[in-house]
Parts: structure tokens; C-alpha cells; sequence
């Protein structure tokens, strides 16, 4: 299956909602209800239902057109890749968000993709708080046959980094992915760490880190507002990265989420393999929601 299909397939939980067919006076509202179980959002929600009242489409097929290019229109801008500075030597990419979001696994994904444009890649195994952690991400290095920087397990994350990213420099990796401990803003200390981390990267290379990618489930839907705001509220965040697109009826919150943070997408994730990673186009996410 394409990345396309698997993005269609998974997304069809959500694009169930949009499944209408006859159109009368009621179906604005029943529409409307659907966008918001979709997670789209309430602004974004009263934009499309606006735009449809405007142009006065009552059939389903254009009322579909009109929230195809709607959804376009507000998703565009966003859907950017990360553009990785050949001046910054090693480009340090800092990746974080709650437990399970999928991190580890993205890093996997993005090792693989960089790699193949010719980037000398290498991670960093700075989750030192979970057991297995770090050899879940070295499985990822074998994959990827890339170097692995790693500790021991409950060692302190930033002193990690810091040796790591120096080693980097060494061996002259132009880019490293630092992975990090899943964490929730209820656990006070390693929202401590995340500030400690990153005002220790930032002793290597003012500049850095170069990006700070937030990764979320998909599949949380609303909940995910709270946790850019709550991770935003410790570090800037450069963009997001949209995991488990591949089996979730809450697909629209990418739509919330642009709306609210106005931050940019780089990938979106639709499944466990290496390959299940891919960069995320406006045209091609509205056409899985609405092509069916
Ligand atoms: N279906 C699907 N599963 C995914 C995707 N990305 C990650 N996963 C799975 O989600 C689970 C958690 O992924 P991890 O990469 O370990 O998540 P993490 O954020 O590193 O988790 P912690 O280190 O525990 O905070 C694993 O079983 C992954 O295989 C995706 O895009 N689609
Ligand atoms: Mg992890």
C-alpha cells in the first residue's frame, strides 16, 4: 500500500463523518456536528459551514467541493518541509511531546529519509528515563546503520547531549536527532529537564537547537492543543510532526491545530515501518478526508 492509501485507509474513520449524501435543511447542522467530532475545530468549523451558506451550495457535491477548498486553503500554508541548514554542522534537531506520541519511531523515519538525500545522520538516546529506551533507538540505528549516542539508563539526559553533540561536531555528522523522555505537563521535573536540555544545547551553539519538532498522536485529537500549548509554554517549537494518522477518526485536529498555533507541519506519520513516514501536502490530506 502507498503512503497515500494507507493515509486514505486510516483516514477513513474521519472521513466517515463526511460521508453525506442527501442534502436538505438540517444537513448544514449534521454537518457541522461531524466536523466537530472530527476534531476539526470550532473556527475552522464555522469558516467552512460560512462558506458553504455563502456561495449558496446545496447539493452534496459542491458542498464537498467548497469544504475541499476550503480545508486547502487553510491547511497550505503549513505544509512545509524542514529545510536543514548546510551551515549549521551538526543541524541539531531536538524532537519532543508526551509518552508514546512517537519520537523514537519518527527519528527511526527521518534517519532513514535524511540519509537517503546524502545527509550524514546520527542520534542521540537522551529518553535516560524509560528502561528500553535507549535500545529501542539503537534498533533504529542498526536500521539505519547510523551512530547511536547513548548513556546509561537514569544518567542525567543534557550532560548526555552535550558529550553527544560535541562528538558529533567530531565526526562531523550533519545532522543529529536528539531524542528525549516522553512527558506530560503534570510531571514537573522533566518539564524542568526539557528547559535544562535545552539551554544545555544551546551552550554548544547559540543557534541551536536548530529545530525543536513536537510530535503528536493523532489519535488524542483535542488534547493535542493542550499539549502544544503546554510544551510551547517551555521552549519554542519550530513545527509539528503528526504521528498514527493511519487509524484515527480525529484527523481534523491538524486543522485545529494550524488554525490556533499557526505552526507548520514537516511530516506526518501513517504507520510503524521505516517508510511509514511522509511530508504532508494540503491537496492530498483534504482528498483523504473527502474523496473517500
Ligand atoms: N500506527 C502507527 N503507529 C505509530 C506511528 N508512529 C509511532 N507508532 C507506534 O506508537 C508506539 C509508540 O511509539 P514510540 O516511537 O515509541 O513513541 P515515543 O514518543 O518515543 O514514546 P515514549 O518514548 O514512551 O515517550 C509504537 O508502538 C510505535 O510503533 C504511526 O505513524 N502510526
Ligand atoms: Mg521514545
Amino acid at each position: 500500500m502507498s503512503w497515500l492509501d494507507k493515509l486514505k485507509f486510516g483516514m477513513k474513520k474521519t472521513a466517515k463523518l463526511f460521508s453525506f449524501s442527501k442534502i436538505d435543511a438540517s444537513s448544514l447542522d449534521e454537518l457541522e456536528d461531524s466536523l466537530l467530532m472530527a476534531d476539526v475545530g470550532v473556527s475552522t468549523t464555522e469558516a467552512i459551514i460560512e462558506s458553504i451558506k455563502k456561495k449558496g451550495a446545496t447539493d452534496a457535491m459542491s458542498i464537498k467541493r467548497i469544504m475541499k477548498e476550503e480545508i486547502i486553503e487553510r491547511l497550505k500554508p503549513y505544509a512545509q518541509s524542514l529545510k536543514i541548514n548546510a551551515e549549521k554542522k551538526p543541524f541539531i534537531v531536538l524532537m519532543i511531546g508526551v509518552n508514546g506520541a512517537g519520537k523514537t519511531t519518527t527519528i527511526g523515519k527521518l534517519g532513514s529519509f535524511y540519509q537517503e538525500q546524502g545527509y550524514q545522520v546520527s542520534f542521540v538516546a537522551a529518553d535516560t528515563f524509560r528502561a528500553g529506551a535507549v535500545d529501542q533507538l539503537k534498533e533504529w540505528g542498526k536500521r539505519n546503520n547510523c551512530v547511536v549516542y547513548a548513556g546509561e539508563t537514569g544518567k542525567d539526559a543534557a550532560a548526555l547531549i552535550f558529550d553527544s553533540i560535541k562528538l558529533a561536531k567530531e565526526k562531523k555528522d550533519d545532522i543529529v536527532f536528539i531524542d528525549t523522555a516522553g512527558r506530560l505537563q503534570n510531571r514537573k521535573d522533566l518539564m524542568d529537564e526539557l528547559k535544562k536540555i535545552t539551554r544545555v544545547i544551546q551552550k554548544t551553539d547559540e543557534t541551536a537547537p536548530h529545530a525543536t519538532l513536537l510530535v503528536l498522536d493523532a489519535t488524542v485529537g483535542q488534547n493535542a492543543i493542550m499539549q502544544v500549548e503546554a510544551f510551547s509554554s517551555l521552549t519554542p517549537v519550530s513545527g509539528l510532526i503528526m504521528t498514527k494518522l493511519d487509524g484515527t477518526a480525529k484527523g481534523g485536529i491538524l486543522l485545529a491545530l494550524t488554525d490556533k498555533f499557526h505552526l507548520p507541519i514537516y511530516a506526518i506519520g501513517v504507520g510503524e515501518k521505516i517508510s511509514d513516514l511522509s511530508s504532508f501536502t494540503a491537496e492530498e490530506y483534504a482528498s483523504s478526508l473527502l474523496d473517500g
